[in-house]
């Protein structure tokens, strides 16, 4: 306990401020960062600062350190945190989550994995065999999903391109018995088929540069990756980390795949598929007169072969797209420029399909099997949302549009429950209580999401729009009708603005920051068609489980109506499912910190933390908190916990109430000026007081657990 306030490494909560200011809170937390503390709590969230080194704080002596102790007894750290989640679920049977919040490389992914490993670490004390399992396969599936929905960007060289939620099931004893992941949009156009230079598929690139050689030879692989369009940037293959062992990767993810029960077929399907994009990025299309052709036709030959399907259908559905006009249908040539649109949408679907079909293999493996509630008690979970950071770059479309918004929805998440909330039960407990402001982003929120006027309303409309739909016309939409929205701007609206440079930008102000946006994309994207051509040479692959991936190839062009969801309201609509799932659970927050843009372990830059600690709402939540009370416990639970330290309440009370009680006991060791007494709970203001019932409590139980050996002895 003697690190909770000290001059050497600051205040371990931000609660024991002496001035709630941001001066102080920044200074607080840079001293604590750059002493190597790296966590700190305001209340029961962990504030966390990337440190960029290898900390020596994950191992198994210090996951002993926490093992089923209150938050308050040990330094801050993320176990205390999954700890608190864990006991939560265990004591009251509830499902709890935690959610992971912060911009992208401030270190949620490496913190979700801590947190399943100290899950995993502190349960099934029985060993069961059954257990063992799926708690191996909770954590080998991190590395499959990394190695397929990760990429280098420029804010960060492990960046999730994916969302990941993911569910822990647990049985009444506590054990994990299953899981479920929930995948959110995967950007897959800068993965695989970058312009850009700020991504590459890892995927594709851990094949090739560490693939064994037999396997390459097999699926006509180089190992040279300038040789593929699709990994290569302008000329050059961006250099990965020299830390990074690509063909230990590789293989460390053969292996996981191979322990998730995924077979030898499958995983060969995998490797086929990364091999047919790669020599789909490197087909080249040209005209003979009025035909289009292929140029190098002995890449269409690789393809079909990878893809088990005959080779002049790989070249038609490249060439040609099947239309019904009436009743008849005809095959209608594509331009070059048309072809490479498809070769660049095909690659990037197949990769998304693989994607989504490696989580669905994951699912299958670890849902719960064989768990009848009725003989075994209620199943509950804790879920651990991991989901890509708010992110600005260089230049941001229609994906940075989605996980921007995606942070605003947790944001307001966080607002709702950690700030609405708290003042909430204030109210409903009786507790007199001046309101605090804060800045609520749900003005965003809706300037994305509302019905017929959001963002996304905009360009789906744009996307009905028969004859002309263009990026353009999007725009125009936005224009007529956000014009006099105080977080929407446009080059048009805003002429004289220096960040718009270009006539196409718009730009939101977010709660993290303004980011511009170029519409170049969006309706193409928000449509994400794929003719109809490759989705039935994909469903007639001689390859069964490249078939699977591709269900509705088997319908055919006359029967192809439906219009499907575009992209965005797919997004949205999976937005909203998560908020709804996260807010009926008990929440606990790590919300992560970037100290520096240039991964370094020793800068800690003023200006970006000060931002971040900003737009996170942090000091809010502190004041929030410190008008508030540091911590709040049930009556009956209060004095299980510390009835030992009053005579008027050890070892039983006999008062009107348990509240009566708990406001002897607290009397009796004058602590009482620091807490309130709810409708049923006690609210205790600082957590100095809490640290001191904590000190007396364990005195007490030294001189108990002394007399009762003493009795034991015999001695007294
Ligand atoms: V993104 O939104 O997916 O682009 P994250 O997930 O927030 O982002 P990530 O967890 O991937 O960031 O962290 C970025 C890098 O910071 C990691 O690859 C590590 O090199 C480094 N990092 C993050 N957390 C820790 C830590 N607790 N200890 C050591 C860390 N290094
Ligand atoms: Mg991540």
């Amino acid at each position: 306990m003697a690190e909770h306030e000290s001059l050497e490494f600051g205040k371990a909560d931000f609660v024991l401020l002496d001035n709630v200011s941001l001066e102080e809170f920044m200074a607080n937390l840079k001293l604590r960062f750059e002493k190597g503390r790296i966590y700190t709590y305001i209340g029961e969230v962990v504030v966390s600062v990337n440190p960029y080194r290898a900390m020596n704080i994950y191992g198994r002596d210090t996951i002993e350190q926490y093992k089923g102790r209150e938050l308050y007894e040990r330094p801050p750290h993320l176990f205390a945190i999954a700890d608190a989640a864990y006991k939560a679920m265990k004591r009251r049977n509830k499902d709890t989550c935690i959610v992971i919040s912060g911009e992208s490389g401030a270190g949620k992914t490496e913190a979700s994995k801590y947190i399943m490993q100290y899950i995993a670490a502190i349960t099934n004390p029985g060993q069961r065999a059954e257990v063992e399992r799926v708690k191996n396969m909770l954590l080998k599936s991190n590395c499959v999903l990394e190695a397929f929905g990760n990429a280098k960007t420029n804010r960060n060289d492990n960046s999730s391109r994916f969302g990941k939620y993911m569910d822990i099931n647990f049985d009444f004893k506590g054990d994990p018995i299953g899981g479920h992941i929930n995948n959110y949009l995967l950007e897959k156009s800068l993965r695989c088929v970058t312009k850009t230079p700020h991504c590459y598929s890892l995927g594709c690139l851990q094949l090739v540069k560490g693939g064994p050689d037999s396997l390459l030879r097999s699926l006509h692989v180089s190992k040279d990756p300038t040789a593929y369009n699709y990994i290569r940037v302008g000329g050059q293959v961006k250099v990965r980390l020299s830390s990074i062992n690509d063909t230990a990767d590789f293989k460390a993810v053969a292996d996981a795949m191979k322990v998730i029960g995924f077979t030898a077929e499958e995983i060969q399907t995998v490797y086929k598929i990364l091999a047919s994009i790669l020599h789909l990025g490197n087909l080249r299309f040209g005209v003979d007169g009025d035909t289009t052709l292929i140029e190098n036709p002995k890449v269409v030959e690789l393809i079909g072969g990878l893809l088990a399907t005959k080779e002049e259908s790989v070249e038609k559905a490249l060439l040609y797209r099947t239309v019904a006009t009436g009743r008849d249908v005809i095959d209608k040539q594509h331009t070059a420029q048309e072809a490479g649109y498809g070769r660049d949408a095909l690659a990037k679907a197949m990769y998304e399909r693989m994607f989504c079909w490696i989580v669905g293999r994951i699912n299958d493996v670890i849902e719960v099997k064989n768990y009848d509630a009725k003989v075994h008690g209620k199943n509950t979970v804790i879920g651990v949302l991991d989901i890509y950071g708010f992110e600005i770059f260089q230049n941001n479309s229609f994906e940075q549009f989605c996980i921007n918004y995606c942070n605003e929805k947790l944001q307001q998440l966080f607002i709702q429950l950690v700030l609405t909330q708290e003042q909430e039960e204030y109210q409903r407990e009786g507790i007199p209580w001046k309101h605090i402001d804060y800045f609520n982003n749900q003005v965003i929120v809706d300037l994305v999401e509302l019905q017929h006027k959001g963002i996304f309303s905009v360009l789906d409309e744009a996307c009905m729009n028969v004859g002309k739909v263009t990026d353009e016309v999007f725009l125009q939409g936005l224009n007529s009708k956000l014009a006099k929205h105080a977080h929407y701007t446009s080059r048009k609206l805003s002429p004289t603005d220096k960040s718009l440079e270009f006539d196409r930008d718009f730009r939101v102000r977010h709660y993290a920051g303004d980011v511009v946006y170029s519409v170049v994309g969006f309706i193409d994207k928000n449509k994400d068609t794929l003719f109809q051509d490759f989705k039935r040479l994909l469903y007639n692959s001689s390859n069964p489980v490249l078939k699977v991936m591709w269900p509705e190839g088997k319908l055919s062009i006359t029967e192809v109506t439906k219009r499907p969801l575009t992209a965005a309201t797919l997004f949205k609509n999976s937005m909203i499912a998560l908020v709804e799932n996260l807010a009926c659970k008990e929440p606990y927050y790590v919300r992560c910190i970037k100290p520096n843009e240039v991964k370094s372990p020793l800068l800690f830059e003023q200006e970006r933390c000060r931002h971040q600690v900003e737009y996170l709402g942090l000091l809010e939540n502190v004041r929030v908190r410190r008008a508030g009370f540091a911590n709040r416990q049930e009556y009956p639970r209060f004095l299980q916990r510390y009835k030992m330290i009053s005579e008027f309440t050890w070892p039983n009370h006999d008062l009107r109430s348990d509240r009566e009680a708990v406001k002897m006991l607290l009397q009796s060791c004058g602590l009482e000026h620091d807490v309130a007494y709810g409708k049923t709970k006690v609210f205790i203001r600082t957590p100095r007081t809490l640290f001191s019932l904590e000190e007396q409590r364990a005195e007490m139980v030294g001189r108990i657990v002394l007399f009762l050996q003493k009795v034991w002895r015999g001695t007294i």
